[in-house]
C-alpha cells in the first residue's frame, strides 16, 4: 500500500515538472476530457469540435472569435506517444462525406492535440505578438469511472455485494448457477476460473444491453488488448472466509488485486489526474424514450460517475491529484436536434435535475459547473405542422432506418422535470401521461461555405464555458 502511493506519487511529480518546463509556462495546455457512457456522442462532440475549431464560421458564442482574436487553428502531433491518435480524419469523412452516416463505435481512450494562435485581450493586448494555446483532447469511456469504487473494495466485500446486487437478475442466472456450485477453498484450476469469468463477462454484456449501468469491472466490457489476460480472468464467489493459499479464492482475490493496481490506478493516474476540463454527454433523450428505468439506472450511473469528481471522497485518488483540480466540468445532454428549439430549455432542466446531486458535490469540491443541451452535429431541420386544430413543433430529417426524409414530433417534455425523474425513482414501468418518441436520423447531406464547420447547435456555448476564459 505506502509502496505504491509513494510511487504513484513520484510519477506525478517528475510528469508535471516535464509539463511545466517544456509547456506549461511557455505555452499553455488545456487537458480537456470527454466522456459519457457509451453512444453518448463523444466521437461525434469531438469530430464536430476540431472542424468547428478549424473552421470557426459557426463558432460565434465562442468570444475569442467573435472579439477575432482566434488567428490560426491547426492540428498537431500529441503529447503522448503511448495513447492512440483520436481519428479525426476518418470521423469526418464519415460525418460529412458524400454519403454521410455516423462513425463506428470506438470503445477506448484516444486523444488529439489542437492548438490555437490567439491574439491576448485586454490592456497589453496592443503589446503582445498572439500566443499559442494548445488544446489536447481526451477521449474516455464513462464507464471507466466507475470503477474507482473497485479501489476501496477487498475482494471479498466486491463479491458479496455484487452477488447480492445480481442476485434477481435474469441476465445473472447463468453465472449465479456457476458461481454457487463453485468451490472458492477448493484448488485454484485455470479452466473453472475461466469459465467463471466468461459467464460473469457474459452477465455484464447482457445487462449493459439491458439497460443497467452498474456494469463494473468497466474493462471487461472493453477489454482491449487484454482480452483474455490474468487481469480480466476473474469474477466474484460466494466466500465464506479468508483465503487458502493455492485456492481458487486466493487466485481470484490476486487478480481483482492487479485488476485495481494495473488496469484502474494507470488510467487514473495517467489520464484522469491531468484534466483540467471536463465535459460529460448524457444521452438524456435516449434513456427518456426507453422509459423510467432506464432513466432511474442513468442518473445512478451519473453520480457514480461524477463521484470521481469529487475529491476527498477516495483516498488514492486524493493523494494522487495532490490538490489539482478539474477545474469547469460541463454536463450535456447530446441529440438534441431531436427537438424543436422550443423544447430545448425542457431537455437541459431535465439534465440540470439528472445531475443535481452530482452537481451539487462538484461545486463543494471549488469546480465551476453548467448545464445544456446541444446537437454536436445537426442532423435535422425544424418545422410547425397542424395537426387536430393545433401547431406541432417537429423536426425533419432523414430516416436512417430506409433513408426517407420525415417530419417527426417526439412529444411534449414536461416543463418540470420531476415528472420525468420522479416516476423513475419510483421505479414506475412505463410513462403513464405521455409517450416520448425517438427516430433515429441520419446525418445529412453538407454543402458547406468555405469557413464554416458543419452545423451544430450549441457547439460554441459548450466550448466557451469550457475553455473561453483561457482564449
Ligand atoms: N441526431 C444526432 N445524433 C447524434 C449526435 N451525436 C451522436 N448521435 C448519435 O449517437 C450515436 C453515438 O455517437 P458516438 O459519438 O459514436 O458515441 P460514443 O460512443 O459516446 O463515442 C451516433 O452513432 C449517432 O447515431 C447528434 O449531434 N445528433
Ligand atoms: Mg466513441
Amino acid at each position: 500500500m505506502v509502496i505504491s502511493s509513494v510511487a504513484d506519487s513520484l510519477v506525478r511529480g517528475v510528469e508535471s515538472i516535464g509539463d511545466s518546463v517544456s509547456e506549461t509556462f511557455f505555452e499553455p495546455v488545456i487537458r480537456l476530457g470527454v466522456t459519457g457512457l457509451a453512444r453518448s456522442g463523444k466521437t461525434v462532440f469531438i469530430t464536430s469540435l476540431v472542424a468547428n475549431l478549424l473552421d470557426r464560421g459557426r463558432m460565434t458564442g465562442l468570444a475569442a472569435q467573435q472579439e477575432g482574436r482566434i488567428t490560426a487553428a491547426y492540428l498537431q502531433p500529441q503529447p503522448d506517444d503511448t495513447v492512440p491518435r483520436f481519428d479525426y480524419e476518418s470521423h469526418l469523412s464519415d460525418l460529412t462525406g458524400a454519403s454521410p452516416h455516423w462513425p463506428d463505435s470506438t470503445r477506448a481512450v484516444s486523444e488529439l492535440r489542437l492548438s490555437l494562435k490567439v491574439q491576448p485581450a485586454g490592456l497589453l493586448s496592443g503589446l503582445q505578438g498572439p500566443k499559442k494555446i494548445h488544446l489536447d483532447i481526451v477521449d474516455y469511456p464513462g464507464e471507466w469511472l466507475l470503477d474507482l469504487a473497485l479501489l476501496e473494495k477487498s475482494y471479498e466485500d466486491w463479491s458479496l455485494e455484487t452477488l447480492s446486487r445480481i442476485a434477481n437478475r435474469a441476465e445473472a442466472s447463468a453465472f449465479l448457477d456457476a458461481a454457487k456450485s463453485a468451490d472458492p477453498g477448493a484448488n485454484h484450476e485455470e479452466p473453472i476460473a475461466q469459465d467463471l469469468a466468461r459467464k460473469f463477462t457474459a452477465y455484464l454484456t447482457d445487462a449493459r444491453d439491458a439497460g443497467f449501468y452498474d456494469c463494473a469491472p468497466g474493462r471487461f466490457l472493453l477489454p482491449g488488448d487484454l482480452a483474455g489476460s490474468p487481469v480480466l480472468t476473474f469474477a466474484p464467489l460466494p466466500i465464506v472466509g479468508p483465503s487458502r493459499r493455492r485456492s481458487l479464492q486466493r487466485e481470484m482475490e490476486r487478480r481483482f488485486e492487479a485488476y485495481k493496481t494495473q488496469v484502474v490506478k494507470p488510467f487514473f493516474r495517467d489520464h484522469f489526474a491531468r484534466i483540467d476540463r471536463q465535459v460529460v454527454l448524457v444521452d438524456a433523450l435516449g434513456a427518456i424514450h426507453k422509459g423510467p428505468q432506464a432513466v432511474e439506472d442513468m442518473r445512478r450511473a451519473m453520480a457514480d460517475i461524477l463521484s470521481a469528481f469529487r475529491p476527498g471522497r477516495n483516498a488514492w485518488l486524493s493523494r494522487l491529484l495532490l490538490g489539482k483540480r478539474v477545474e469547469r466540468i460541463l454536463f450535456a445532454a447530446t441529440k438534441a436536434d431531436h427537438l424543436h428549439h422550443l423544447q430545448h430549455p425542457r431537455l437541459t432542466a431535465i439534465m440540470e435535475a439528472l445531475t443535481r446531486d452530482a452537481r451539487d458535490r462538484a461545486n463543494f469540491a471549488g469546480a465551476e459547473t453548467a448545464a445544456l443541451s446541444l446537437a454536436s452535429l445537426r442532423a435535422t431541420t425544424e418545422e410547425m405542422r397542424s395537426h387536430n386544430g393545433s401547431e406541432l413543433p417537429c423536426v425533419r430529417g432523414t430516416l436512417l432506418d430506409g433513408g426517407k426524409k420525415a417530419a417527426f414530433y417526439p412529444g411534449e417534455l414536461p416543463e418540470d422535470p420531476s415528472h420525468v425523474l420522479g416516476p423513475a425513482r419510483d421505479g414506475a414501468k412505463i410513462w403513464l401521461d405521455a409517450d416520448y418518441g425517438f427516430m433515429s436520423f441520419a446525418p445529412s447531406q453538407l454543402s458547406l461555405r468555405p469557413g464554416d464547420g458543419p452545423p451544430h447547435i450549441r457547439l460554441d456555448r459548450a466550448t466557451q464555458f469550457l475553455i473561453g476564459d483561457r482564449l
